[in-house]
């Protein structure tokens, strides 16, 4: 079964949001397009308690740098999609009304969880692969924000645990270009497919 992954449109992740995406906000219309045309769609909401161990203010340190956090890099984020703000919610814009279900990730305070399934250490799953797997679903179709990020690593985890994979390219937008660049080259390597909206099939 065709399925629709919306990673993380939160408002912190749009232009004026804690943790902008450049032109985060013209995925809205895409994704509003595609989801009547999938059989399912699902979501992410990255969802962090306050004090969060991927805030640069939690370390005294500055935002985008890299430290180890338990001999893994984390990159240190303004805050953002702390649990119950604004910033945290959807964009008003996202049509949620075919959305079946939402996995929260980021919810452990000691590590961060950039992909939909997995904490970054791969210690504890959302889940959200034996739900897909429950309801039959095989063809997975990426969307949403940001791509080099949680979008990027969703789409390693999905194609680790032999989901086919597409990444909707147009529906997706970067926090960095020249890192989006490599993340494509990376996500065509492992088996991932890149398309744009418009040759998305109509189920
Ligand atoms: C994300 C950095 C930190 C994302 C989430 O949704 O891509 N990036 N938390
Ligand atoms: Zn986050």
């Amino acid at each position: 079964m065709n399925t629709l992954i919306i990673i993380d449109v939160q408002n912190d992740f749009m232009p004026g949001g804690k943790l902008p995406v450049p032109a985060g906000d013209e995925v809205l219309p895409v994704i509003n397009g595609l989801q009547p045309k999938f059989e399912l769609v699902v979501s992410t909401q990255d969802w962090h308690p306050k004090g969060h161990a991927s805030f640069a203010t939690s370390h005294g340190a500055s935002e985008f740098e890299t430290i180890k956090i338990n001999g893994l890099d984390q990159i240190l984020w303004p805050e953002h999609c702390i649990q119950d703000s604004e910033g945290a919610q959807f964009h008003p814009e996202l049509k949620t009304d075919r959305i079946e279900s939402i996995f929260r990730k980021g919810t452990s305070p000691k590590i961060d969880s950039y992909s939909g399934f997995y904490d970054n250490a791969h210690l504890k799953s959302t889940g959200l692969s034996g739900y897909l797997k429950d309801k039959g679903a095989s063809q997975l179709y990426f969307t949403g924000l940001a791509g080099d990020y949680c979008v990027y690593y969703s789409v390693k985890d999905a194609l680790a645990e032999g989901f086919e994979v597409f990444l909707i390219e147009d529906a997706t937008r970067p926090i960095d270009e020249k890192n989006f660049e490599k993340v494509k080259i990376d996500i065509l390597r492992r088996g991932g497919k890149i398309i744009q909206s418009k040759d998305a099939p109509i189920f």
